[in-house]
C-alpha cells in the first residue's frame, strides 16, 4: 500500500505521521487509517455533500443574525486533553475519556472528539458568536450510520449580557455601548412579563432558532425536543425530526454552564450552543444509504453533488452483494467492541460495512463467548472470494494476537 503522505497540513499547522501515530508508545492508539483522514476536510469542498449542508447552515446564521456569526473551518484537530475534556467541564471518570472511546497522540493530547473542544479559547480571544465546522475522531463500532471519523458543527454561543435578573440591572446598562459590540439588547417587555430568568429566556431562544434552522434544511416538518445531559450545559436538550417514519436525533444543545463562560472572561452573560452531526443529516438530506461513502471518491458517486444543491437525492449506482463471515471467541476482562472494530477496520478499511454481535453467552465455568459477524462489501465494485478470505484469515490472527481472546 502506497504510504501515507508524511505531512499534512490544517489551519497552518504541519502534522506529521510520526507526530500521531505512535506504534510503540503505549499512550498512543491512533492508527494510519486515522491519521490518512486527517486533512481531508471534506466539508470544506463546495461540491460535497457535507460541504452543501455546510454552507446551507452558513447562510440560516447570515440570514437570521447578520455579520453576527465568525466561522472557523479549519482549526486543528490536535487538542489537549484540556481543550477536549476539563474546558468543558467533563468529569474525570466520564467514558468519553477513556483510551477505548477516543484517540490519544499522547496522554495530554487528543484527536477532537468533538468541534466544542474549541469553544473556551475562542471565548478567551473575544469572540461573542461563533461557528466551529471540523472533522471529529471517536473510535466507536462500524455501521452505516458510525464512522471513526465524522464531521460537526458547533455553534456557540448567543451571548448576551444578563440583563435580565433586576430592572435596576436593565436600567444600569449602556445601550449604545451594548448595542455597538452587537449584543442582542432586549427591552424590559421581552423578559418583565414573561416571568422567565436568564436561563429560560436563553432555552427559549436556542430552542426558536433551532427550529428555525431545522425548517431551512428540511422544509416544513414534524419535530420534538427531549431532555438529555451534557457535562457543559443545563438545560440540555435533543432535537429529533420525524423523516421517512422514524425519531431521527439531530443535534444536541443547551443553555451553556456558568462556570465555562465564568472561566472565560465572561460573567454577567448567558449563552447556549449545539453541536450537530454533519453525516447524519446528509444521509437524510440527500438520501445516502451509508456513511462510509462520504469518504469515496469514485466519479460515480462524487458527480452527483455539486454546490448550492441541497437535497438533491443520490441515485445508487449498482449495489453489490455483502458476504457475511462469522467469528467466535472467549472474550477476556479487556475485550471492547470498538478494539474489535479497530482490528477490522485496520485490516479492511471501508470494505467492512458492519461489524454485528450475533450471539452472546455464558457457560457454566463463567467464560463468555461471543459471535461476531462481519460483512464485507464494497461500495464499489464486486469482491473476489480469494480478498475476502484473506481479510477474515487476517483479522482472526490479529483479533488472536492483538485482542488476546480465545478463537473457538
Ligand atoms: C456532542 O458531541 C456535543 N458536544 C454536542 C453539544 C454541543 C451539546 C454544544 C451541547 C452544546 P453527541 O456526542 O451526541 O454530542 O454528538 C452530536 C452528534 O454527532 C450526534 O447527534 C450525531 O448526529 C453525531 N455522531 C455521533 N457519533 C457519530 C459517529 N460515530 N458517526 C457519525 N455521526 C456521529
Ligand atoms: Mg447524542
Amino acid at each position: 500500500a502506497a504510504a501515507a503522505e508524511a505531512a499534512v497540513e490544517v489551519g497552518g499547522v504541519k502534522i506529521a505521521r510520526e507526530d500521531v501515530v505512535k506504534e510503540d508508545d503505549p499512550t498512543n492508539n491512533v492508527p494510519d487509517t486515522i491519521y490518512s483522514k486527517i486533512g481531508l476536510q471534506l466539508h470544506r469542498r463546495d461540491n460535497h455533500p457535507l460541504g452543501i449542508l455546510k454552507n446551507t447552515i452558513y447562510d440560516y446564521f447570515d440570514k437570521s443574525f447578520p455579520g453576527q456569526f465568525v466561522k472557523f473551518d479549519d482549526l486543528c484537530p490536535l487538542v489537549s486533553t484540556k481543550q477536549n475534556f476539563d474546558d468543558v467541564l467533563v468529569p474525570a471518570d466520564h467514558v468519553s475519556r477513556s483510551y477505548n472511546d477516543t484517540y490519544y497522540v499522547d496522554s495530554q493530547t487528543v484527536l477532537r472528539c468533538h468541534t466544542s473542544a474549541h469553544q473556551a479559547e475562542l471565548l478567551r480571544e473575544g469572540h461573542r458568536h461563533f461557528l466551529v465546522i471540523g472533522d471529529v475522531y471517536r473510535r466507536d463500532s462500524i455501521d452505516s450510520t458510525h464512522y471513526p471519523v465524522f464531521h460537526q458543527v458547533t455553534v456557540f454561543p448567543r451571548l448576551y449580557l444578563n440583563v435580565f435578573k433586576t430592572r435596576y440591572v436593565m436600567n444600569s446598562i449602556d445601550l449604545s455601548r451594548i448595542q455597538m459590540e452587537g449584543f442582542r439588547v432586549f427591552s424590559p417587555d421581552d423578559w418583565s412579563g414573561s416571568g422567565m430568568d436568564g436561563t429560560a429566556y436563553a432555552a427559549t431562544d436556542l430552542k426558536k432558532t433551532l427550529e428555525g434552522l431545522a425548517t431551512h434544511l428540511f422544509g416544513a416538518v414534524e419535530m420534538r425536543w427531549v431532555d438529555t445531559y451534557f457535562p457543559f450545559t443545563n438545560p440540555s436538550f435533543e432535537l429529533e425530526i420525524y423523516f421517512q417514519g422514524d425519531w431521527l436525533e439531530v443535534l444536541g444543545c443547551g443553555v451553556t454552564e456558568q462556570e465555562i463562560l465564568k472561566s472565560n472572561g465572561r460573567t454577567d452573560h448567558v449563552a447556549w450552543a449545539f453541536g450537530l452531526g454533519l453525516e447524519r443529516l446528509a444521509m437524510v438530506l440527500f438520501d445516502i444509504p451509508d456513511i462510509r461513502l462520504f469518504w469515496s471518491n469514485d466519479q460515480r458517486f462524487t458527480s452527483q453533488f455539486s454546490k448550492g444543491k441541497l437535497g438533491v437525492k443520490f441515485k445508487p449506482f449498482s449495489k453489490f452483494p455483502p458476504c457475511y463471515k462469522d467469528m467466535s471467541f472467549w472474550i477476556n476482562d479487556e475485550f471492547t467492541e470498538n478494539n474489535l472494530c479497530e482490528v477490522v477496520r485496520g485490516i479492511a478499511g471501508d470494505l467492512v460495512e458492519e461489524v454485528k454481535l450475533i450471539d452472546n453467552f455464558t457457560n457454566k465455568k463463567g467464560m463468555t463467548s461471543h459471535c461476531y459477524r462481519i460483512a464485507y462489501r464494497s461500495m464499489e465494485r464486486s469482491l473476489t472470494d480469494e480478498e475476502i478470505n484473506d481479510m477474515q484469515w487476517n483479522v482472526r490472527e490479529e483479533v488472536k494476537s492483538k485482542l488476546r481472546v480465545e478463537l473457538r
